[in-house]
């Protein structure tokens, strides 16, 4: 069925795909005509095979039927959905690269709330597993521009709930387990035998799953087939609302794990996971891991899980994220990258093997073994490096530390600040970057300031106004940069380094070491001074 439509304005993807409140989602033809728009600027949707699955947050059971039904109108072959249309953001990217397909489709807004009155939101994920990169994304954005009319199948919904085939006009819907596939690829990548004895042997962790997707894959991963004991995981069924929780697995929002981890009786291990499950916090007993610091303790691990043993080829992370995995990439001799913001930068050195684990501040770590990062992955490679080493998770952080020094991190975020004054911030920062360097803030001397902008050494793109940078001679750095997942106002992100050789002062207070950049950054910024805010939403 032909469905004259008309072009909905903003339909632009942000950082990882479309985002936006669920109403407006819900509204006529959003939905549809961003669906269109993804399958006519990928050359149509005629023969091809997509995997389709979500995070399991309110809507994305009645949109994956639209969904189906778009791509059986438009000609799709197949469509492989998880069950009850979940399917975590990791596991979506191995279904397409199992099945090679010719991409998936993602319902989450991955770290938003969900519910009627929180967000919603739609990724395409291109045939290699991994997000759309961004000229894929601009040529659907100017699709919905110019859209006229979608297709739509005019058949009965398709049973989520049975797995196997079912048939939709001349389109297969398999509808499979969302779990299987993926813990196979896990078994593949890590010692199961040595982390099943570890936990044999009264190990305890706790796993937040957070009321969102990655609740089932972790209970038969981490209970099912490592025999954590029963209740290892907490708040692990998928609710379509989290349960009114803010699936976001850092400090502030998983503050239940971060109660249990620092009080009496701390499990050894806990983390925790996001709405999509491509996010991970780790938490040791007593101590909090800051994801740079995972994805640096990480690289010079990794070796020690089977998957990993020949060694990495490089480590990417993004410009935001701190030096630490530099650090490491330098004593272990391999290429280190500096990419923008957003998963879909890693894609093509993955693909190229130049790259074989990634990483972000924003809590997400991941390896070639898909093209997303993935939150379970992560907590599974840190359970195998615990395993192998029989330390604490302090130990392996201090033994870190001592060795490559400390980047002291944090993100102040502040969030729904006016569209206007965020703009404000960011360009009277902006304004003042080329005469910073040589300049003496709070004691430091700027080494560089500048807009970041990445060519991508692979196919030679070039992504401009990447974050603004302002480095110091001592090492010290802060990065200003507005975010693009957010629905309401702006967020602004400022992310805050400094760099400790030690041996003295690498177990300071994190928020007191980074105290004189914090000041720089209000000096040059102005951050509180032009929001009228006393300080940042969220600190991580
Ligand atoms: C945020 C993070 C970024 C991450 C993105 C998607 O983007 O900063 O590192 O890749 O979310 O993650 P932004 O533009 O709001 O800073 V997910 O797990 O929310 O899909
Ligand atoms: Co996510």
């Amino acid at each position: 069925m032909r469905v004259t439509t008309r072009p909905i304005d903003g339909q632009k993807p942000g950082t990882s795909g479309l985002r936006k409140k669920t109403k407006v989602f819900m509204s006529e033809g959003y939905l549809e005509n961003f669906v269109q728009a993804i399958f006519d600027a990928t050359g149509g949707a005629e023969g091809k095979t997509y995997v389709l699955g979500g995070d399991g947050r309110f809507f994305s059971a009645d949109a994956a039927q639209v969904i189906i039904k778009m791509a059986a109108a438009n000609g799709a072959r197949r469509v492989i959905v998880g069950r009850n249309a979940l399917l975590s953001t990791p596991a979506a990217s191995h279904l397409i690269r199992l099945n090679r397909t010719d991409g998936g489709i993602i319902m989450s807004a991955s770290h938003n709330p969900g519910g009627l009155d929180e967000d919603f939101g739609v990724k395409f994920n291109a045939a290699n597993g991994g997000p759309a990169p961004e000229a894929m994304t601009e040529a659907i954005f100017a699709r919905t521009k110019e859209l006229s009319r979608y297709f739509l199948a005019d058949e009965p919904d398709i049973d989520l709930g049975r797995i196997g085939a079912q048939q939709i006009g001349s389109m297969e819907v398999s509808v499979v387990d969302p779990v299987a596939d993926y813990a196979a690829l896990m078994e593949t990548l890590f010692d199961f035998a040595k982390i099943r004895a570890m936990f044999a042997g009264g190990f305890r962790m706790r796993f937040d799953a957070m009321c969102a997707v990655t609740g089932p894959y972790a209970t038969e991963i981490l209970e099912g087939r490592l025999g954590a004991a029963l209740g290892t995981v907490v708040h692990g069924t998928p609710l379509p609302d989290f349960g009114g929780m803010h699936p976001d697995p850092n400090p502030t929002w998983a503050h239940e794990l971060m109660d249990e981890m620092f009080g009496a009786g701390a499990p050894d291990f806990g983390a925790a996971s996001d709405g999509d499950g491509d996010r991970n916090m780790v938490v040791g007993k007593g101590i909090y891991v800051s994801p740079s610091d995972s994805l640096a303790v990480l690289a010079a691990n990794a070796h020690l899980a089977p998957g990993y043993r020949a060694g990495l080829k490089g480590v990417a992370r993004s410009m935001p994220t701190s030096a630490a995995a530099d650090r490491v990439a330098e004593a272990l001799g391999i290429e280190a990258f500096e990419t923008p913001t957003g998963w879909k930068f890693f894609g093509n050195l993955l693909d190229a093997g130049r790259a074989t684990l990634c990483g972000e501040e924003s809590f997400g770590t991941g390896s070639d073994h898909v093209r997303e990062k993935d939150g379970l992955w992560a907590v599974l490679l840190w359970l195998n490096i615990l395993a192998e080493r029989k330390e604490s998770v302090e130990e392996i952080l201090n033994a870190h530390w001592e060795r490559f020094g400390r980047n002291y991190y944090s993100r102040h975020d502040y969030e729904a600040v006016p569209i206007e004054a965020a703009d404000g911030v960011m360009a009277g920062l902006r304004g003042q970057l080329s005469s910073l360097p040589g300049q003496v803030v709070e004691g430091m001397t700027v080494a560089a300031a500048d807009d970041f902008a990445y060519s991508d050494p692979v196919d030679g793109s070039v992504s401009k106004g990447q974050g603004l940078r302002v480095s110091f001679t001592d090492g010290s750095r802060l990065v200003l940069r507005l975010s693009g997942t957010g629905t309401e106002g702006a967020t602004i992100r400022l992310y805050l380094e400094r760099y400790v050789a030690g041996p003295e002062g690498l177990t300071e207070e994190v928020q007191s070491a980074l105290a004189p950049v914090i000041r720089a950054a209000e000096a040059l910024a102005g951050l509180r001074a032009r929001t009228g805010r006393a300080g940042p939403d969220v600190v991580t």
